[in-house]
């Protein structure tokens, strides 16, 4: 963990602002809670004014369990912007896009992402990859939250799409029967081939799933041509102890 811990307090020490912000949002999982760590030991007068906005029940509780004041995303003030979100990543290539969703929130996660001025994410270097969807780096495929109802219907489409195999992420020991999100809906993992390299190749693929009716969202964060779609503006990766 030393080594996330070390990203973590690098990113931390670099992207935190130096003046008290008002919002900062918090991603989810394994990584975030060193994230959150080094926020809560900065000096408080950076922290004790600020909103943390959580991506899930764990973010929440990480960020309750730290003393810090918490605000839901849809309390966020029309107008407002959060200064800093913080998040972590399954999969990230060259160009910083990732593939999000390994803790079943990338839907909070992107809504957080989409309305922060800057996106900084933090991983594990064995995350990285040279284009998404190589399997030696995170072979579950791309997470996609969908409609529960549509689920049959989105998996068939996700075979058209090129998807080589597609799970309902099951509820595990925790229940018979799927997963479900904080918003009530099921997740698809879909694999794809690894991508090719090339500009637009995350783009065009995130358009193709997001046009499948079903489909609430998925776990490609990226930038394109046509704009930001939740890349980071930059990363920061523990290297090996
Ligand atoms: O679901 C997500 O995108 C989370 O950020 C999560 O998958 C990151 O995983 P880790 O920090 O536990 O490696």
């Amino acid at each position: 963990n030393s080594a996330k811990q070390l990203a973590a307090q690098g990113a931390v020490n670099d992207h935190y602002p130096k003046s008290p912000p008002k919002y900062i949002g918090i991603g989810s999982g394994s990584t975030i809670v060193h994230v959150v760590a080094s926020i809560a030991s900065l000096d408080k007068s950076l922290t004790a004014s600020t909103k943390f906005i959580p991506t899930g029940f764990q973010s929440k509780q990480l960020l309750l369990a730290h003393n810090l004041e918490i605000l839901d995303i849809d309390l966020l003030p029309p107008g407002e912007t959060i200064s800093v979100a913080f998040d972590g990543a399954d999969e990230v290539d060259s160009q910083l896009n990732c593939i999000k969703g390994g803790g079943a929130c990338l839907f909070q996660e992107k809504i957080v992402a989409v309305q922060a001025s800057k996106f900084v994410v933090v991983a594990d270097f064995r995350k990285i990859s040279k284009t998404l969807c190589t399997p030696s780096t995170w072979p579950s495929g791309i997470p996609i939250e969908v409609v529960p109802s549509s689920y049959p219907y989105v998996t068939a489409k996700l075979f058209t799409l090129g998807a080589t195999n597609v799970t309902l992420r099951p509820g595990g020991k925790a229940k018979a029967g799927p997963c479900v999100t904080d918003n009530g809906n099921f997740l698809l993992d879909a694999v794809f081939p690894t991508l090719p390299e090339g500009n637009d190749v995350v783009q065009n693929l995130a358009e193709a799933i997001k046009g499948i009716v079903g489909v609430v969202e998925h776990g490609l964060f990226y930038g394109g041509s046509k704009g930001w779609q939740g890349r980071p503006e930059v990363a920061y990766f523990g290297m090996e102890d």
